[in-house]
């Protein structure tokens, strides 16, 4: 079990290597814990980016794709905490020198019209979105190698780094379940996939974050922003890439590196 000291020390070292863009040993190899005090570590750290006057504007889910769980050899849908600064402008431009090793994915994206409360069934958790919208996240692993286990990338607030909303957003009636994704680097197609390979549904992917959270003490709250998981596997980006994601009827989204 850890201690308290225990916690502390391996947010610190997440946040510290999150500010010098400086990868880490995998907290595991340290010492043993739990998922539940993986959790606990990913909270303080979000503690510690708001002690910055950061703020939580939602939550994200992650490893809901098989592409994502074959590509990081962990099978378990995580979900992870979204502050304010880490929204970027669609069409912004992140620097490679403030991450580690950045790979972008493509996403759907649904903003909250009501509070949500689990247990839900995905067409519950349907009835309290205000609408969707497609989205780039851009993951930055703090650990070596982009390599983690379960316990390390929850820890890790699920690699969340910075994530992109496009413009074009679609009110909630719009059917997400099984929309063409296709993501580009420089113009060239790199991944394509659906939307059905998100946990067979976006908004089952939504369901099973409200469902999770209720044995944690935590809300999805009115206004919030709920990314709900990488279509396909995660592209590495260089100075100088420019990424987009395409979604059928939801538009695009894109960054740019420099
Ligand atoms: C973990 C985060 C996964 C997603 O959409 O599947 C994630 C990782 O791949 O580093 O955000
Ligand atoms: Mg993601």
């Amino acid at each position: 079990m850890l201690t308290s000291d225990d916690v502390d020390d391996f947010a610190q070292r997440l946040d510290q290597a999150t500010l010098e863009a400086q990868a880490v040993t995998q907290l595991t190899t340290t010492k043993a814990f739990s998922l539940a005090e993986a959790y606990t570590i990913q909270r303080a750290g979000i503690a510690l980016r708001k002690l910055r006057g950061d703020e939580l504007v939602g939550l994200k889910m992650g490893l809901t794709s098989r592409a994502k769980m074959v590509q990081m050899k962990v099978e378990v849908p995580i979900y992870g905490h979204l502050t304010r600064s880490m929204i970027l402008e669609d069409g912004g431009t992140v620097l490679r020198a403030s991450h580690i090793h950045p790979r972008v994915e493509p996403e759907i994206a649904f903003l909250l019209a009501k509070d949500l409360e689990g247990p839900v069934t995905p067409a519950q958790a349907l009835a309290a979105v205000d609408c969707c919208c497609c989205a780039l996240e851009l993951i930055d692993s703090r650990f070596e190698n982009f390599q983690f286990t379960l316990q390390d990338v929850v820890a890790d607030n699920a690699s969340s780094s910075r994530f992109v909303l496009g413009s074009r957003v679609r009110p909630r009636d719009t059917d997400t379940g099984n929309l063409g994704m296709v993501m580009t680097k420089n113009g060239v197609v790199v991944e394509t996939g659906s939307s059905a390979a998100i946990y067979e549904h976006p908004a089952r992917s939504l369901a099973a974050l409200a469902n999770q959270l209720v044995s944690l003490g935590e809300q999805l709250k009115a206004g919030m922003i709920v990314m709900t998981g990488g279509a396909t596997a995660a592209m590495a980006l260089s100075p100088g890439d420019r990424a987009r994601v395409d979604v059928d009827g939801l538009g695009s989204a894109e960054l740019f590196v420099v």
